[in-house]
């Protein structure tokens, strides 16, 4: 009986762990940019970066960046088509902002979304 009690506290404790995980905090939530150029995603706690060129325009898109605390500009291109296979990137530290941009294959004529903070959203 002493036994199966232990038991039970010990499932009760691991439950409470796996419900504490799925809370998700508010400054690793996702996001996304999304046109008629394709879709640009920042997700992972703010980790990570995912890009889809979803135009055959001969146009790539890219997903720019800002991150860590001197706001480090990077970038992921996928110009590659509506081929439906999409380029994902991760970072050191945590995006602080984001934006997708358009330009023609081998480059000019940039066109971008705004930036957009996501810092603690
Ligand atoms: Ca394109």
């Amino acid at each position: 009986m002493r036994t199966l009690w232990k038991r039970v506290i010990a499932v009760g404790t691991v439950s409470s762990l796996v419900v504490l995980g799925m809370v998700t905090p508010a400054h690793s939530s996702s996001h996304q940019h999304k046109n008629s150029w394709g879709r640009g995603y920042v997700y992972t706690g703010h980790r990570a970066v995912l890009v889809c060129d979803d135009n055959a325009n001969n146009r790539g898109l890219r997903i720019e960046f800002k991150y860590g605390p001197n706001n480090t500009l990077g970038h992921r291109g996928d110009d590659d088509g509506s081929n439906g296979i999409c380029k994902d990137a991760s970072t050191s530290a945590a995006i602080n902002e984001f934006r997708i941009c358009e330009s023609k294959t081998g480059g000019g004529d940039d066109k971008c979304t705004a930036w957009e903070n996501i810092v603690g959203r």
